[in-house]
């Protein structure tokens, strides 16, 4: 049966809340999900396979180093300054216009120092955030090297999630790429062009980023319209579209069957390539309190079905998906679809 790659490290990291809007909300990413999706995996007969620890290289191939260095360090820096937060949050943003162009300084005070790496508010870093992160990047890479190895198809079961995070900018609840790290690790192994389906409810922002542009790589995402007034808000939309990049925004309420037209034109993006990379998100569902669209478990399979279709060796790597009693089920319902 279909091998999943684990850490319990990915249990580290703990953010509690979110900072929205100046107001502090219960987490959505949380633990929690990670053991519900393994659970329904162990239960479908699915191979738990540990995850084997990397080295930095392929994870500075896509990051900027003092993003990494930042992370790595974020927690120990903050407890240590004594501070009235127990979560790593900016206040202060360096935005590039702020400077004209120009390097910004490193601020002196650790307070300000998250303003250089963070875009949003959301996105707390704790105890235990940066090994969970680091975690869920050697769970990626496992499973990419079980593919470049001959398998068909490994899923990475990780969290934090990663496609809303650039080469040097975190955000979206995410720290560490894991789906950009994955695709390139894959691409140094079997040589381009690799292509990678973002199904996640929200824009793979990051990922997109990243990858686009470099020539060997062809991005493609499923989302919920950011212009109907959803997250990342700045981009995502259908005018970023080129011969290497597919955005397929959809409306909010959106269910199976304009979800799957879309899956299967992001399928039809990404035939040419070598390998492919799924980013699962699973809050496309109905009921997920993170979106408004509105696919079922069947649509789910169904997109499994269409993108293992391709016949393509494929590594999954999960994403968002915050409705604890569906989203392990949903997880089986996709891979049950692609590895068929
Ligand atoms: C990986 C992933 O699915 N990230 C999604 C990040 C989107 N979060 C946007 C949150 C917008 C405000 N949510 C208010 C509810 C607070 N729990
Ligand atoms: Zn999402």
């Amino acid at each position: 049966m279909l091998p999943f790659v684990w850490s319990d490290e990915c249990l580290r990291h703990e953010p509690q809340a979110e900072v929205w809007i100046g107001t502090r909300t219960p987490a959505t990413e949380v633990p929690a999900r990670a053991l519900a999706i393994r659970d329904a995996l162990l239960a479908a007969g699915a191979q738990e396979i540990p995850a084997v620890p990397h080295d930095d290289s392929a994870l500075l191939a896509v990051h900027d180093p003092a993003l990494v260095g930042f992370l790595r360090t974020a927690w120990d820096e903050w407890s240590a300054a004594d501070l009235p937060s127990d979560r790593v949050v900016p206040y202060i943003f360096a935005r590039a216009e702020l400077t004209s162009g120009r390097v910004p300084a490193t601020p002196t005070a650790v307070w300000a120092r998250p303003g250089l790496f963070a875009y949003d508010t959301m996105t707390l870093i704790g105890p235990g955030t940066w090994e969970a992160a680091r975690a869920a990047v050697d769970v990626a890479l496992t499973a990419a090297g079980l593919v470049g190895n001959g398998e068909r198809v490994a899923y990475a079961c990780c969290r934090p999630p990663g496609h809303h995070v650039t080469r040097s900018l975190y955000g979206g609840s995410c720290y560490l790429n894991n789906t950009a790290v994955a695709a390139s690790a894959l691409l140094e192994r079997l040589g381009g062009p690799i292509a990678v389906v973002d199904i996640d409810a929200h824009h793979g922002n990051g990922t997109q980023e990243i990858l686009r542009d470099r020539g060997d790589v062809l991005t493609a995402s499923v989302h919920v319209d950011p212009g109907a007034g959803w997250f990342p808000h700045f981009l995502g939309f259908a005018a970023e579209s080129d011969d290497a990049n597919l955005n397929l925004p959809l409306a909010p309420g959106t269910g199976d069957e304009g979800w799957l037209a879309a899956v299967r034109e992001a399928a039809a993006f990404a035939a040419p390539a070598r390998a492919l990379v799924v980013a699962l998100g699973v809050d496309a569902a109905a009921g997920d309190p993170e979106s408004p669209l509105e696919v079922s478990a069947r649509g789910y399979r169904e997109a499994g079905r269409i993108l293992g279709e391709l016949g393509l060796p494929t590594v999954v790597v999960q994403e968002g998906g915050y409705d604890l009693a569906t989203i392990g089920p949903l997880v089986v319902e996709t891979l049950t679809g692609l590895a068929r």
